[in-house]
């Protein structure tokens, strides 16, 4: 696949220093305007802060980019949602095929940064199987399952069915790491019934697995889960009963497919006035910085 790497990231590459990737679906699907692209930029300022250096990816006009700048980032954050393709690995053809401007998802995202040989990437809540459609199961698990780069991220999404994700992610072989937690974080909520496979709670240890796998140079992602930070997580209760609601009227609209994920948060955010918002802001801000202090520690 041909990349155009941004000289800023092409230059942090080239001298061995530390690069994070991020994502551009949270940005475009993911959040409302305007803090979707407030959000992008605390991403890449937490980023800079910890000494690395941020490349967020995605298609622009058939380009794949590696390290959109600022003003990239603000006209994909206003261009309407509808206009900008979800591009996973399906998409990805599609996107460059036909010139079209794309925001990568999770499993998009994993596979332009392994091939730009960014092995951190930094994202909110990955994808993973639908409550009442154990069929619709996120590329996202499936590409954990066979590219090596490491997802520092705050677990699966709590409106997903976590108990399935949890199986398809072991099926995948996808070692589950709880940073600083015994149990798998639930996006907008620290914590979930779920165990993760290993516990670490320095940066070091989390680099001494990612550097082990890259070692084997064998297909396969890693996952590494920072719950949301405590002052604003919502109490699993208080969650559960908007998840359970917009569950229930994206049931009843018959939504399926790639739109289920951005309008289940949209509507999480609404039935909880704003809480899972915040929560969804200040986590990816804070698992930016988590992953730019893994990758220094690599
Ligand atoms: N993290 C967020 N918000 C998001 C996403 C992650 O905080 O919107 C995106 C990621 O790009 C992820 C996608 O890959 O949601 C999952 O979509 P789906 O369930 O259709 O695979
Ligand atoms: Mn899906």
């Amino acid at each position: 696949m041909q990349l155009t790497i941004a000289s800023p990231v092409a230059d942090a590459l080239n001298a061995g220093k530390p690069v994070v990737a991020l994502e551009s679906t949270a940005i475009t699907h993911g959040l409302p305007v305007p803090q979707n692209v407030e959000t992008a930029m605390e991403m890449e300022a937490a980023v800079f802060e910890e000494g690395a250096h941020p490349a967020t990816i995605a298609v622009l006009q058939g380009r794949v980019v590696v390290g959109l700048d600022a003003q990239e980032i603000d006209t994909l954050g206003k261009t309407s949602a509808e206009k900008v393709r979800k591009c996973s690995r399906r998409d990805l053809p599609i996107a460059v095929g036909l010139g079209e401007t794309a925001s990568t998802t999770v499993a998009g995202t994993m596979i332009v940064a392994q091939q730009a040989g960014i092995p951190v990437f930094a994202t909110g809540g990955i994808g993973g199987v639908h409550r009442g459609h154990p069929f619709d199961i996120s590329a996202d698990l499936i590409e954990l399952g066979r590219t090596p780069v490491a997802v520092v991220c705050s677990g699966p999404k709590s409106i997903l069915d976590l108990e399935l994700t949890r199986e398809v992610l072991e099926t995948q072989g996808v070692p589950v790491v709880g940073f600083g937690t015994d149990r798998l974080p639930s996006f907008i909520s620290r914590t979930s019934t779920l165990p993760v496979d290993v516990r670490v709670d320095t940066e070091e240890d989390a680099a001494s697995i990612i550097r082990a796998q890259m070692d084997m140079n064998r297909p396969g992602g890693i996952l590494i889960c920072v719950p949301v930070p405590a002052d604003v997580a919502l109490a699993q209760d208080q969650a559960e009963a908007a998840i359970v609601t917009a569950n229930e009227e994206a049931r009843r609209k018959r939504l399926r497919g790639a739109s289920l994920t951005p309008y289940l948060l949209t509507r999480v955010a609404e039935l909880t006035g704003g809480a899972s918002l915040a929560a969804n802001t200040v986590l990816l801000a804070n698992n930016a910085r988590i992953a730019a202090r893994i990758a220094a520690a690599l």
